[in-house]
C-alpha cells in the first residue's frame, strides 16, 4: 500500500525557514505562551508594549500514521522574557517512545531534554548540527543568539505530542542570561 502519497519535496529558505509549500503553519505569540517563562512579571511588562511573534513552524502535511516521517521547520526569535531566552513550549510525544531528529540551518541555542525519570541534558544548537531526541525525552528549543534560530525536525508520522505534561510540570532546565550570556540552569522539583 502506498497510501496513495507520491515522493515529493517541500522547499525551506535557509535565510528564513519559511517552507514552500507552508502546509500546517503555526504561530505562537507572546501573549498564547506566555506562561512558559519563569517571570509573569516580566511576560505582562512586555505585552504592554505589544505582542509579538515567539516562534513559528512549518510542518510539512503528511499522514499521522506509522511508516511515514513527519518534518517541519521551526523558527524562534531573537528576544528574552526578563532574564530568560524565547524558547517553545516543549512535549513529550503522544506516543513516548519515539525518536526525532533535529538538523540546525541557522542561529544559536540549546535544545534542553528531559526525562520522567528526572534526567536531563543540554545540548548546544548551532549551523550544521544534527541533535538526536532518543524516545522518552521531552524536548524544548532556546534561541540565545541576535539571529532567528532555524533548525528542521523528523519524527515518527504516529508520534503525537503531549503538551500537558510540561504545562502542568514545568521544564526542569532553563536559560537565563543574567548579565554575562547564556547559562542553564536546573530548578530543583519540590
Ligand atoms: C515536533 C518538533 C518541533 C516542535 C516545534 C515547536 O515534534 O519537536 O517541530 O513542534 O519546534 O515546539 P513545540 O514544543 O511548541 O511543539
Ligand atoms: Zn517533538
Amino acid at each position: 500500500m502506498s497510501d496513495n502519497i507520491r515522493p515529493f519535496v517541500t522547499e525551506v529558505e535557509c535565510a528564513t525557514g519559511v517552507a514552500s509549500p507552508p502546509g500546517n503553519y503555526v504561530r505562537r505569540t507572546l501573549s498564547q505562551v506566555q506562561e512558559i517563562f519563569a517571570s509573569r512579571e516580566a511576560a505582562e511588562r512586555a505585552l504592554e508594549s505589544g505582542d509579538r511573534v515567539v516562534y513559528e513552524v512549518y510542518n510539512v502535511k503528511v499522514p499521522e500514521a506509522e511508516g511515514h516521517l513527519q518534518h517541519c521547520s521551526s523558527i524562534i526569535q531573537p528576544g528574552k522574557v526578563g532574564y530568560e531566552y524565547h524558547m517553545t513550549k516543549g512535549h513529550y510525544h503522544a506516543r513516548p517512545g519515539t525518536a526525532e531528529l533535529y538538523i540546525v540551518l541557522q542561529g544559536r541555542g540549546y535544545l534542553l531534554l528531559e526525562t520522567l525519570d528526572g534526567e536531563t541534558a543540554a545540548l548546544r544548537m548551532q549551523p550544521g548540527a544534527m541533535l538526536y531526541i532518543p524516545p522518552f525525552w521531552a524536548h524544548r528549543t532556546v534561541n540565545t543568539g541576535e539571529e532567528p534560530l532555524i533548525f528542521i525536525g523528523v519524527y515518527p508520522g504516529d508520534a503525537g505530542h503531549d503538551y500537558g505534561t510540561i504545562e502542568r510540570d514545568g521544564f526542569r532546565l532553563r536559560v537565563l542570561d543574567l548579565g554575562s550570556g547564556p547559562v542553564v540552569v536546573e530548578q530543583k522539583r519540590t
